[in-house]
């Protein structure tokens, strides 16, 4: 936790197929709105994650757009001009976490045309949007819990995801650090013997060595910063892709 207001991007991951209840957002823009801190990895997105227990909903944004998101963060949007009009903002239904599960996404910037929401037991729903674009090359959570679906059958079938949905999407190397390669959550998640999504104790020390060496020693690979170091390419990165309107900035 910092001291201070933190500011995010959000990544809109733009909602390709309306399934079950979503179809009454049929014809519509809608995105599903992802907080992160890490704008210039979104080359690497393999997927989206969503709290099945969760409770999210649809609301109305500026430029006709629908955001699904927790509604803690809808209201947050409405005191930073996110929304139509100042401090109010405009559901239009709820949504559980469990009828976004297996929804095409199409994610900005990354390699795979079409991505899938798939589920997260660890996101909080206290935190961004309850919505966690996954970048398994470079995020060890992210890469835990893609391991856990592509490896434990049981646990697909339990949340309805197709294996196509989880086993054709590998981690894209997108940012090379050197002492740990350019697959660093991977290298970082054997190291340090992570066993699953749930194992809290080596998932810290995974990450903090994988932050601090991507952040001070990453290079980027691929992308229009090819070269750039990850420090600078930070903020290219964000600009473009709000300039291009595929995100937005959100403060909490
Ligand atoms: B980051 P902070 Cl590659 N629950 O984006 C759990 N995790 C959440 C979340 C939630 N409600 N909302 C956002 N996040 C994740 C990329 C990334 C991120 C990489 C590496 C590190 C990293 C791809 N996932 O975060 O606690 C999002 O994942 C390291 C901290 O608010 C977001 O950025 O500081 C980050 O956690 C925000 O965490």
């Amino acid at each position: 936790e910092g001291i201070g207001p933190q500011e995010y991007t959000l990544i809109k991951l733009k909602v390709l197929e309306f399934h079950g209840p979503l179809k009454a957002l049929e014809g519509r823009n809608v995105y599903l709105a992802a907080a992160t801190l890490r704008p210039e990895t979104m080359y690497g997105q393999t997927n989206c994650y969503i709290l099945p227990d969760g409770v999210y909903g649809a609301f109305e944004v500026t430029n006709d757009e629908v955001f699904i998101v927790a509604e803690r963060a809808a209201k947050n949007m409405a005191y930073q001009d996110l929304t139509k009009e100042y401090g109010k903002y405009a559901k239009i239904m709820d949504i559980k976490g469990t009828d976004l599960l297996g929804i095409p996404l199409k994610a900005p910037l990354s390699s795979y045309e079409k991505v899938y929401a798939l589920p997260m037991l660890t996101i909080s729903m206290e935190k961004g949007t309850g919505v966690v674009t996954s970048v398994p090359s470079d995020s060890p959570d992210d890469y835990a819990a893609l391991r856990d679906l592509k490896n434990k059958a049981p646990l697909r079938e339990k949340y309805g995801i197709k294996q196509e949905h989880v086993l054709p999407f590998d981690p894209v190397p997108i940012i090379n650090i050197p002492e740990l390669g350019d697959l660093a959550a991977i290298v970082a998640c054997e190291k340090h013997k992570v066993v699953s999504q749930n194992d809290k104790e080596n998932l810290k020390n995974a990450k903090d060595e994988c932050y601090l060496k991507g952040f001070y020693d990453g290079v980027m690979k691929v992308g229009k910063y090819a070269g750039v170091k990850v420090q600078d390419a930070k903020n290219l990165v964000k600009n473009d892709i709000l300039a291009s309107g595929e995100a937005a900035k959100y403060w909490e």
